[in-house]
């Protein structure tokens, strides 16, 4: 195998191909104004892109190829050494950057996206396109000039020229929202991966129901960095497990990460270890456009995912800093950069792609266009019924009645008949009658489905046999399924929501936090949310947890307090097109505090009164879920007391700090004695409690025993509450 010494020197591996691509535009023998026309092109390569468009009419994996044309030819090293240039000289203007891995890729992406994927660059948001993940994020130039190159509007010249600079679409790191053309935002390595793991799952699933509407590929570039991520191993184990063929990895193999070789730190045999995980696996020389293209064409037509080893030489061209790791995160230098343009034979001033290498580019941004126009046929001839439902789902919308219905049927049933129930259990009784009104939502759980909830009586188990299955068992993957859901998400037409303990939240923070940036609607249903959970012990009692989730911005955490607030917080997280959310549940009951008819979801103020004071209230206390309980029977031994006191339910903080600031102080009110409630830590409280407010929950770990001992031990009792009041008062 080539790795190692060998691999760090350019050229010493491939000699053959180097020189070949280094040679290409030596041939031009003036400069070429962009916008003009010319000829002046060297014919030699074997490889040409045709500036013609193919046709692309119907989704055929064969008929989608680009036909080489030796009619209008571009070779393919002047295209690969267009986004060469633009990266180093985007990188090289902001004196910050990575050129190194857009110079080592530029060949594997010239190969994809001249000839392979599936994209119409005036219309990013075409549901069926092919998906492209750059996992490998601190490699954002290689997306920009490709989006650039192959013309999707937003991505202009001058958006190249400001990379990285505010307010440009080239970011540092791909922002999805941010830039049109971007499937999901990628830096923290793996998780692109991941993400397109969830994508892959998304288009079987879809496929399932609409079939011939949802046909698409999902190809990532993910890098050594990505790979050996553990969260890596989360992904590509359930890939492979989920058989998803039409996912495509194409592994930047530079053997090289920042701190020099890759063999400082890792010597996985990556072949075997994909192979093992139930993917086919080859590797190329990812500088042979023939190769990759035969490799692309190959995998069009697996059974498996499919992972594509490019060895590449990163900093590709660059006189002395290809092949080592100096060309990953800086901009290399007017020197360098000068070596480079001879090198590779680039003889334009930067930021300058001559119009016949920007013309072939265009016609490749628009080789799906027939596809694209066959598949808007398709979908207009589609059952009206179904074209609507696509429609509807796609665009995120929810299908408000029934939910509406939904949500009623379940507050009635409460109503009629009030349950003490675990908030967990609730949340399964709400999801009974909401699984079925939204057939978007695909539910799932980290091997914890009893514990969670999450599985409806008549969900079917999603399986390599059977993509229609609406429940997904991630295995005891939180990160990878976290990440998964970011990218079912992200696909469009789903609605993801799963399960595991919230303890585990750490395991999945990295995910949830990238879904709150992104601003994506995916659910997490995290059971077990405190002391309460008893036995397990302090490795499975979050105590942290809820402060640590609710710093993340964007994120709506709500922990309901009983059966009706549990189905108002699946509403509010179902209404939340935009964020993410993570419902804290119970594992041990709780009495039904909510009783009686009540239509309107109180819940979405983030917090309201739920016991009203006899009177002026001398103490007012702010608890949320388990501890509302608690809380309300601690006002009764305080009117025993004669104090009077008002219990304030918080489902939500976020929601809370979003209302109108006179809504808010009036939640919070006058009373003396301001006193939260909750079996977790204080951080986070004293925005509604104040500084001098008075907290009774958790300053430390809890302990394993029975639940009820917990509670009475670490003083979370209605006597705690009360005795904290009355000192308060100076009346203990
Ligand atoms: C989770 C995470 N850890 C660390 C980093 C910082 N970082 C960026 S790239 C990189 C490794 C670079 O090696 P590789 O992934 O092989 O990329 P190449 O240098 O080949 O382009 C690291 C550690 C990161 N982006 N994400
Ligand atoms: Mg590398």
């Amino acid at each position: 195998m080539l790795r190692d010494g060998v691999v760090n020197a350019c050229g010493a591996i491939y000699p053959e191909v180097f020189e070949r691509l280094c040679m290409a535009g030596r041939h031009r023998s003036r400069h070429i104004d962009s916008g003009a026309s010319h000829a002046i092109h060297p014919h030699k390569q074997a490889i040409f892109m045709s500036a013609t468009a193919s046709s692309t009419a119907t989704a055929a994996p064969a008929e989608r190829r680009e036909q080489a044309s030796p009619s209008s030819t571009v070779a393919h090293s002047a295209m690969a050494n267009a986004i060469r240039a633009l990266a180093m000289d985007a990188v090289e203007q902001a004196k910050s950057g990575h050129p190194g891995m857009p110079m080592g890729m530029a060949d594997v992406a010239t190969v994809l996206f001249t000839r392979f994927l599936k994209f119409d660059a005036v219309d990013p948001a075409w549901p069926d396109r092919d998906r492209f993940v750059l996992s490998a994020g601190h490699g954002s130039m290689l997306l920009y000039a490709l989006l650039h190159l192959t013309g999707y509007p937003a991505m202009t010249l001058d958006e190249i020229k400001r990379f990285r600079q505010f307010g440009s679409c080239t970011a540092g790191h791909p922002e999805y929202g941010h830039t049109p053309g971007v499937e999901t935002t990628t830096g923290p390595l793996g998780q692109g991966l991941a993400n397109a793991v969830g994508m892959a799952i998304a288009e079987r699933h879809l496929a399932a129901e609409f079939s011939g509407i949802v046909d698409h590929k999902t190809y990532v570039i993910a890098s050594d960095g990505d790979l050996m991520e553990g969260i890596s191993q989360e992904a590509i184990a359930l890939a492979g497990h989920l058989k998803l063929n039409k996912l495509i990895v194409l592994f930047d193999d530079n053997g090289i990460s920042i701190d020099g070789a890759l063999s400082l730190a890792d010597s996985v045999d990556q072949l075997k270890r994909f192979e093992a995980a139930g993917w086919t696996a080859s590797r190329i020389d990812g500088h042979d456009p023939a190769a990759i293209a035969a490799a692309l064409e190959k995998a069009q037509t697996s059974d498996k995912p499919v992972l594509i080893a490019c060895k590449t030489i990163i900093g590709f061209g660059a006189p002395t800093k290809a092949g080592k790791a100096s060309s990953h995160g800086s901009a290399l230098g007017a020197e360098e950069i000068k070596g480079a343009r001879e090198k590779l034979g680039w003889n334009y001033p930067p930021f300058e792609v001559p119009a016949d290498i920007l013309t072939a580019w265009r016609k490749a941004g628009e080789r799906s266009k027939g596809a694209h126009a066959a598949w808007n046929k398709r979908l207009t001839t589609l059952d009206s019924n179904m074209r609507s439902e696509f429609e509807r789902r796609v665009a995120g919308k929810l299908p408000a009645q029934a939910l509406a219905a939904a949500v009623a049927k379940v507050k009635q049933q409460l109503a009629a008949a009030p349950k003490d129930m675990a908030t967990r259990v609730a949340s399964e009784f709400a999801l009974e009658s909401l699984v079925p009104a939204l057939p978007e939502m695909v539910g799932g759980s980290a091997d914890l489905t009893g514990s969670n909830n999450t599985r409806t009586k008549t969900m079917k188990a999603m399986s390599a046999a059977d993509y229609s299955g609406r429940f997904i068992h991630y295995g005891v993957r939180e990160h990878g399924m976290a990440a998964a859901m970011n990218g079912m998400a992200l696909h469009g037409g789903i609605i993801p929501y799963s399960g595991t303990f919230l303890v585990f939240s750490d395991y999945c923070r990295p995910a949830i936090r990238l879904a709150a940036l992104m601003g994506k609607r995916v659910i997490h249903v995290m059971t077990h949310d405190s002391i309460g959970l008893g036995e397990d012990g302090p490795t499975h009692q979050p105590v942290e947890h809820l402060a640590a989730l609710r710093a993340i911005p964007n994120l709506l955490v709500f922990r309901p307090c009983d059966a009706v607030e549990a189905v108002e917080c699946w509403q509010l997280a179902l209404e939340a097109q935009n964020r993410p959310s993570v419902l804290a549940l119970t594992r041990q009951n709780l009495p039904q505090l909510r009783q009686g008819d009540d239509a309107q979801n109180r819940c979405a103020a983030g917090a309201y009164e739920i016991a009203a004071a006899e009177g002026k209230a001398e103490v007012a206390i702010f608890a949320t879920g388990s501890e509302v309980a608690i809380a309300v029977e601690a006002k009764v031994l305080l009117a025993a007391r004669g104090i009077s006191a008002r219990v304030v339910s918080v489902p939500c903080f976020e929601l809370f700090m979003e209302a109108p600031e006179a809504a808010r102080r009036a939640i919070i009110g006058e009373a003396k004695v301001k006193l939260g409630v909750e079996a977790a830590v204080r951080q986070g409280w004293d925005a509604i409690i104040g500084s001098d407010g008075v907290f009774v929950g958790m300053t430390g770990f809890g302990a394993s025993a029975p639940y009820k001992d917990l509670y009475k031990h670490f003083g979370v009792t209605p006597e705690g509450i009360a005795a904290a009041a009355l000192s308060k008062l100076g009346k203990s």
